[in-house]
């Protein structure tokens, strides 16, 4: 089935310039991007983006993270896009990613570990409406 889902490339990635790395490896890996944009969440809008982590002991850290600089968000679409963006991106650890992937390569810990990526078809839902509206995803 082709889905969709939502990644972001977080704040140190784009600091650290490696913006259009990340995308050439999405494309090149066979996802198709719907939507993207530049931009910086407030603190309030990651801690609701990051809401099923509150109860987690590194929520404000998260929060104050994703919330500290520019990030890019897009939708990508694919065959079952959401499992194998999880996969092609690498275990959330950038020291357990496997060898080629992309946190493997431009991750540094598993705060910053250079992207997200929506977890199941209902949060790639909500994730995907809370950057993008129906105007801004191609068809
Ligand atoms: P993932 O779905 O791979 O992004 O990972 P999780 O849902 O487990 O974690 C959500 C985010 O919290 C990740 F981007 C990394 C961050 N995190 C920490 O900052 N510290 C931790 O100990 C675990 C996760």
């Amino acid at each position: 089935m082709v889905e969709r889902t939502l990644t972001l490339i977080k704040p140190e990635c784009v600091a650290e310039k490696h913006i259009g790395d990340v995308i050439a490896r999405i494309e090149k890996g066979g996802f198709t991007i719907k939507a993207m944009k530049m931009l910086q969440l407030t603190k309030r809008e990651a801690e609701k983006f990051y809401e099923v982590h509150k109860e987690r002991p590194f929520y404000g850290e998260l929060t104050d993270y994703m919330s500290s600089g520019p990030i890019v968000a897009m939708v990508l679409e694919k065959e079952n896009c959401i499992a194998d963006f999880r996969n092609f991106i690498g275990a959330t650890n950038p020291q357990e990613a496997a060898e080629g992937t992309i946190r493997r390569d431009f991750g540094k810990s598993i705060q910053f570990n250079c992207v997200h990526a929506s977890d199941s078809p209902e949060n790639a839902k909500r994730e995907i409406y809370f950057y993008f509206s129906d105007r801004e995803i191609m068809e």
